[in-house]
């Protein structure tokens, strides 16, 4: 039988079985708290420093002190992936306000909690690049970026899940989400571009996207194989009579999108520049300089 992954919580090292954490922690009662995800692949934690960076950003500006350095997060979580010893793995770094009472003032919690949980995860079905994905535009819309803003990764994820119900209503794959304005934002847990006339576009931040780590890396690769980028708004219209139009994530690479609403995207296959991107980028996930070698 295979060994159960080890789940680190605050400093201790247990059975996925038994990893439980205190219905006192206001992540459980509120949301209140930050997390990432990374996937290992060959070894390589893809762009780890980056998601520890924005890790730190988003319990800053929730005022989450982090009981512990970048240095020795980053230390940890190495150990971690190699106490557990998947070559390909996907890490979910998970820290909450901590344990208080019943009220929500965060002044009750005395110390944020620390989790990281090492295991296997899947977004999307093999076929992706065979068939592509259809996609809504879901009537939930992002909230304001001077709400509880989604350029921190957050445990409110309510919004995005409300608009994944909406796809899987109508047997979508995945739900477009438009900002408070209804221009273009992003997917449940992805970042969105299009191609138009070989011109690769991507919302602003301002669209209360989470800024991507893939969508940074694909933007420079994008640039590096000599195509324009140009982050702006981007009306539904524009994404509807796009050329191509594919989702950016750490879960998902580069994926492509066939359908969207109802309309055909393209020729309703994978388009060329998608592809080009997606192939290139495979590479760079394997890459030691793109991220920290494990393994
Ligand atoms: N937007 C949202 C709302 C996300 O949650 C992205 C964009 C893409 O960002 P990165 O930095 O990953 O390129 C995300 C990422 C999960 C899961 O468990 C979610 C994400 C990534 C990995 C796993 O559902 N979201």
């Amino acid at each position: 039988m295979e060994r159960e992954p080890l789940v680190y919580i605050d400093g201790n090292l247990v059975p996925k079985s038994q990893a439980k954490i205190s219905v006192f922690d206001h992540g459980f009662l509120y949301g209140d708290g930050v997390f990432e995800s990374v996937i290992v692949t060959d070894g390589v934690a893809f762009k780890l420093k980056e998601h520890i960076d924005r890790l730190y950003d988003s319990a800053k500006a929730i005022c989450i002190d982090v009981p512990m350095s970048k240095e020795e997060m980053i230390k940890t979580i190495v150990d971690v992936v190699r106490a557990n010893g998947f070559k390909n793995a996907y890490i979910r770094i998970i820290v909450t306000r901590g344990v208080g009472d019943l009220g929500l003032d965060p002044r009750k919690c005395s110390k944020p909690t620390i989790v990281i949980i090492v295991d296997k995860i899947k977004l999307y079905d093999d076929d992706v690049w065979s068939k592509g994905l259809t996609t809504i535009i879901s009537s939930v819309r992002r909230d304001r970026v001077d709400a509880t803003t989604h350029e921190v990764k957050s445990m409110n994820y309510l919004n995005n899940i409300l608009a994944k119900i909406e796809a899987n209503a109508v047997g979508a794959d995945e739900a477009i989400m438009l900002d408070d304005r209804g221009f273009v934002s992003e997917g449940t847990a992805d970042n969105i571009f299009i191609v138009k006339n070989g011109v690769i576009y991507t919302p602003l931040r301002s669209s209360g996207i989470l800024p991507g780590i893939t969508r940074a890396r694909v933007m420079k690769l994008a640039e590096e194989l000599g195509y324009k980028v140009v982050e702006k708004d981007i009306t539904p219209a524009e994404l509807l009579t796009a050329d191509e139009v594919f989702l950016t994530g750490t879960a998902a690479g580069i994926v492509p999108v066939v359908k969207v609403a109802g309309r055909v995207i393209g020729d309703g296959k994978p388009g060329p520049v998608t592809r080009r991107l997606y192939e290139k980028f495979v590479e760079l996930m394997r890459d030691p300089s793109e991220g920290v070698k494990i393994f």
